[in-house]
């Protein structure tokens, strides 16, 4: 019983942990989405291996007739689909199936399951004791949490020992693909957005009240060597040219840069990094095609992909801070 109570509130901490760290990852582009999948990864390692406990107090509930017992075997499915959707990403034994990747499934599980964890938890209180909080208590989280890290670093081992396609992904978890080959780059979307048709004869770029035409874009030269990291588990290193931001707004005043795609997709930049945005027209020495962004896209250096704005209409400056939206794109 007491095990009982103490192995579904170590699940809880490690759900809530596993949540938030994933998000955590997805917010970084750069180390820190490494330390964040370290963690990430090891509380998901954890789940899996409480388990075998899990499934005894399972069984128990199970044979009680209470209702919603449906609902609890349907969040034990997502969270298991979610389990099994990270590890073959992570090994890469499976990356994807149709159209969706294995990430995509993985986090798109767990987000399935956040309202029927709150619900299940919820509705079956568990009941703590002072001793279940104990110094006993903690140091046996304690023990977990190694033994998680340890089984964690070692499926990292065994990826690369058994040579498994995982070995080469990068820190933030990415496979490459159709580097410097434009043509062979995936096309993504954060969410549902399709690619418009765009006529570039008419199609202008509305610019702190200016406004330029695709000719005017194809005038400037300025080029960089960036790597598109996807959320959905893919990243894709090409030549990009087209004009840096800083170069297009000329000493306008304000905190942040807004970028707006003709589907009503934007993403805001602090100012300062105008210098190291590109707004691209061409990558890999010829021009973007429609699903790459066609006629001009972002070039977000060291940033997720979801920054990389495709089909720009219209970028603003203004005093709203940067950080005033939300943290990831809501389209
Ligand atoms: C990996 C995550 C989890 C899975 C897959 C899972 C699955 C299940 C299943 C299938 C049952 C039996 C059916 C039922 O009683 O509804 C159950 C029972 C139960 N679960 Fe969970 N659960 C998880 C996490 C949690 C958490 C985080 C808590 C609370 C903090 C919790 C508390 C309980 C309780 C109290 C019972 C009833 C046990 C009994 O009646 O003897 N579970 N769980
Ligand atoms: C129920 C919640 C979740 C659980 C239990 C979970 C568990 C896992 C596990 C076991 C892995 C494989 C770790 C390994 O390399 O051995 C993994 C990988 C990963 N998860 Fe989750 N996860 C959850 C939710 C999320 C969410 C919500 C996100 C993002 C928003 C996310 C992002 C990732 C990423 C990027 C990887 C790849 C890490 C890598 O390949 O190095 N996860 N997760
Ligand atoms: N307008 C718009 N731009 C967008 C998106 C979107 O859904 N709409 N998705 C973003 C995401 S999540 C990624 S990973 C990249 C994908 O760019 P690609 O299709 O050139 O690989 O575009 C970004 N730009
Ligand atoms: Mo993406």
């Amino acid at each position: 019983m007491r095990l009982g109570a103490r192995t579904n509130l170590a699940l809880l901490v490690l759900l809530a942990t596993a949540f938030l760290t994933g998000w955590l990852a997805f917010a970084y582009g750069t180390m820190p989405a490494r330390w964040s999948l370290v963690l990430h990864a090891s509380s998901g390692v954890a789940i899996l291996l409480l388990l075998p406990w899990k499934s005894v107090i399972a069984r128990r509930g199970l044979a009680r007739p209470r209702p919603g017992r449906r609902l609890s075997m349907l969040f034990s499915a997502l969270v298991i689909v979610s389990l099994a959707a990270g590890l073959a990403h992570s090994t890469g034994v499976w990356l994807w199936s149709g159209p969706l990747t294995a990430m995509e499934v993985h986090v798109g599980a767990a987000l399935i399951a956040v309202p029927l964890a709150v619900w299940h938890v919820v509705s079956r209180k568990v009941r703590l004791r002072p001793t279940d909080l104990s110094r006993r208590t903690f140091l046996r989280g304690a023990a977990v949490l190694a033994g998680a890290v340890a089984a964690y670093g070692s499926t990292e081992l065994v990826v690369r020992a058994a040579g498994l396609p995982g070995r080469d992904r990068r820190f933030t978890g990415s496979y490459e693909a159709g580097s410097f080959q434009p043509e062979a780059m995936p096309v993504s979307s954060w969410m549902f957005d399709a690619i418009p048709g765009i006529d570039v004869s008419t199609w202008r770029l509305a610019l702190a009240g200016e406004e330029l035409t695709h000719a005017d874009l194809l005038s400037f030269d300025d080029s960089l060597t960036a790597t598109l990291d996807c959320t959905g588990g893919f990243y894709s290193t090409q030549d990009w040219s087209g004009v840096r931001l800083d170069r297009l707004l000329k000493g306008s005043k304000g905190s942040s840069i807004r970028v707006i795609s003709r589907t009503g997709y934007d993403r805001r930049f602090p100012l300062e990094e105008a210098g190291r945005l590109l707004l691209a027209t061409r990558f890999g020495g010829r021009q973007l095609d429609a699903g790459h962004g066609y006629p001009a896209r972002l070039v977000a250096p060291d940033r997720r992909g979801f920054w990389w704005v495709k089909w720009v209409v219209s970028i603003e400056v203004d005093d709203q801070p940067y950080w005033w939206q939300s943290p990831y794109p809501l389209q």
